[in-house]
């Protein structure tokens, strides 16, 4: 999958890996941060399934505290405001869904988008990384198909009355995901992990989604196709 044996001779602790780490570490840190908030809000949206969101949610922050301790570990800072920044667009998107109380864009951005985001890097990077950090990720991915799952389940149950709805939010935040692709893609090969492999792995979690939610071939090579019209 375009991944490659170098892998085994990383040496974790150059100047040049500590410093794409401490952007990549930031990046996951926030993103785990923000899938927190992202899925107490969605409580707030979806009373009735208040218990199963805060379960999710107390599991987003676990993934952050473990990932802390990945960057500690190789004594790394990670850089926070630089990844604000990389989450900026798609944090405002959800708040702006939020505030209209737009379960399906929510559900869309959070269970669908960030966590395929989350597993395709994750699956990546797990023979990559260093031996703590290894065993941590392989923790956290398990998880984040669990949460995937919530968000695949309830947009199946709701296919009909929301399928416009995905797809108007689906074109609007797919483009996102290229863009914080490319910004990544040096300081992620600097780890080990190839683009190419990252961008093939998300677009066969997002599709697989996309199909069990009620998509049908010809909808979901519709929809992937938007992720390349500029943002
Ligand atoms: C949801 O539970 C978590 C959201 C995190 C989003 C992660 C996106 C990561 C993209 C950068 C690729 C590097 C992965 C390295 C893993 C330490
Ligand atoms: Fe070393
Ligand atoms: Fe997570
Ligand atoms: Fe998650």
């Amino acid at each position: 999958m375009g991944q490659t044996l170098e892998a085994v001779a990383i040496d974790y602790h150059t100047e040049a890996y500590r410093d794409a780490y401490s952007r990549i570490n930031a990046i996951v840190i926030e993103g785990e941060a923000e899938a927190y908030s992202n899925y107490l809000q969605l409580a707030e949206l979806m009373p009735e399934f208040n218990e199963d969101l805060t379960k999710l949610a107390k599991m987003e922050d676990r993934h952050k505290k473990g990932f802390t301790a990945c960057g500690k570990n190789l004594n790394v800072i990670p850089d926070m405001d630089f990844a604000k920044e990389f989450f900026s667009e798609l944090h405002s998107n959800f708040q702006k869904a939020f505030a209209t109380g737009d379960i399906v864009t929510c559900l869309l951005i959070q269970s669908l988008i960030i966590e395929c985001f989350a597993i395709a890097a994750y699956n990546i990077y797990i023979p990559v990384a260093d031996p703590f950090a290894r065993k941590i990720t392989e923790g956290v991915v398990k998880d984040e198909y669990l949460h995937l799952n919530f968000g695949e389940e309830w947009l199946q149950n709701h296919f009909d009355n929301t399928k416009t709805n995905l797809e108007q939010a689906n074109r609007q935040n797919l483009p996102i995901v290229w863009k914080m692709l490319n910004q990544v893609e040096t300081d992620a090969k600097v780890l080990g992990m190839e683009k190419e492999a990252l961008v093939e792995d998300f677009m066969i979690q997002y599709g697989e989604s996309l199909g069990k939610i009620g998509f049908n071939t010809r909808d979901i090579m519709k929809m992937s196709a938007m992720g390349l019209v500029a943002a």
